[in-house]
């Protein structure tokens, strides 16, 4: 599967598109999620084109990887949070429907369901 380079968070990295931002460093990006099913819902990517976990190398899965943990601490404090929900698909058979790499990081608080 090849990677477009039109797809949505293609123009975010690119500022094409405006974008929430919360972190960035030389290798990944954060912002908030558009359509949030819970209260800080964001999406960490890597600033280099990458289809999905699929097509990921592992220098991509590792710098985001690590962003995701920095940012999962810094959703915990500033939410309130008391959990984290990791989501991430691939391709759309599986649920994916931006095509470049993303991790959905979801605060979690006891007793409150994810929205639709
Ligand atoms: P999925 O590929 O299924 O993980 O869904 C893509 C997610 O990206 C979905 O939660 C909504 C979000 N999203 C789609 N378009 C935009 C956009 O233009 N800006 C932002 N911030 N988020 C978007």
């Amino acid at each position: 599967m090849s990677y477009d380079n039109d797809n949505i968070f293609a123009k975010i990295l690119r500022g094409e598109i405006p974008s929430e931002k919360l972190y960035e460093d030389e290798d990944t990006y954060v912002f908030m999620d558009i359509m949030p099913r819970a209260d800080g819902h964001c999406l960490v990517i890597p600033k280099t084109p990458c289809r999905n976990m699929l097509d990921a190398s592992p220098e991509q899965l590792t710098a985001c990887l690590k962003t995701v943990q920095k940012l999962s601490h810094a959703c915990m404090q500033a939410f309130g949070a008391e959990g984290i929900t990791l989501q991430q698909f691939n391709e759309a058979v599986g649920g994916q429907e931006v095509f470049h790499l993303h991790f959905h990081i979801l605060p979690r608080h006891d007793g409150v369901k994810l929205r639709p």
